[in-house]
């Protein structure tokens, strides 16, 4: 189920994976299930750059696939989370962890949260623990989103939950993890709550986290 996409997408032909989207939105597959196609694919062109057969041109050009099927599929995803509408204004800080620039599943997750109702404080790419630690005083959100896909960027994350530990601030907050590389090893490593590199499930989590739902 999809290959064709993710072969378009691994092989980067851009107008192919266009028309095969709008090809599944017609004929009534989710804006989720694009997704999880979408970064097969992606992971492939990844697998393909650190084998050296892409280069970073090839990286650049996936994300920009990546991109453009965002801006189709975007409007579907709300449909698809109706079940999701609980927000009520949770206040909720994401970011993408300092020395890591990758921002496009985090804008997908912060796309779900706004859709449904939360108020998300985007602190954008590159963000150091302290400006996290700032975020949170200036707020007053008690739920932070770190995204993180590079590996050797994980011990920034440590040092975030260090950091809130310092301060005292770490029983007040829940934090959740996401990103292509993090596990259950990443997340005893990093001291984090949860961790989830999907975002259904990551939507999951934010929603029992705000209904004072301890997430399984
Ligand atoms: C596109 C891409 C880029 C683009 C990023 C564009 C952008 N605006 O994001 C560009 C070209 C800029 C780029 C640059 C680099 N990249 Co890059 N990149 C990728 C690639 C191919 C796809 C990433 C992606 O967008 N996936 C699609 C999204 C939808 O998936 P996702 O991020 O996993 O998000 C989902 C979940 O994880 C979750 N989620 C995501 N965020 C969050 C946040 C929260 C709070 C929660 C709960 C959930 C959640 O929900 C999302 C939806 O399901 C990956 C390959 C891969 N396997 O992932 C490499 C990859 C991540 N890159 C890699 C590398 C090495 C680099 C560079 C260092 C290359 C270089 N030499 O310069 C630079 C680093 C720049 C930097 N400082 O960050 C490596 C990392 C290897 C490693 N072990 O660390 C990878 C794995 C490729 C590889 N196999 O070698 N990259």
């Amino acid at each position: 189920m999809g290959k064709d996409l993710i072969e378009a997408i691994a092989n980067l032909d851009e107008e192919r994976a266009i028309a095969i989207v709008r090809e599944k939105m017609s004929s009534g597959e989710t804006a989720y299930e694009i997704v999880e196609q979408c970064k097969k694919g992606v992971e492939m062109v990844g697998k393909r750059y650190s084998e050296g057969s892409y280069y970073l041109s090839d990286l650049i050009m996936s994300a920009e696939i990546l991109k453009e099927i965002m801006v189709i599929i975007e409007p579907y995803f709300y449909k698809n989370v109706a079940e999701f509408t609980e927000g009520n204004g949770a206040q909720i800080i994401i970011g993408t962890i300092e020395g890591d620039i990758h921002d496009l599943g985090k804008n997908i997750v912060i796309y779900l949260l706004r859709s449904s109702g939360y108020r998300v404080h985007d602190l954008g790419v590159d963000v150091s623990p302290t400006k996290f630690l700032e975020a949170i005083k200036e707020t007053g959100a008690t739920v932070i989103g770190v995204c993180v896909l590079l590996t050797f960027c994980i011990g920034y994350v440590k040092e975030m939950v260090d950091l809130l530990v310092e301060a005292g601030l770490r029983d007040d907050v829940k934090i959740v993890l996401g990103g292509y590389p993090v596990n259950e090893q990443v997340k005893e490593y990093t001291g984090v709550d949860y961790i989830s590199n999907d975002a259904v499930k990551a939507m999951k989590i934010f929603k029992q986290i705000t209904a004072g739902i301890s997430p399984k």
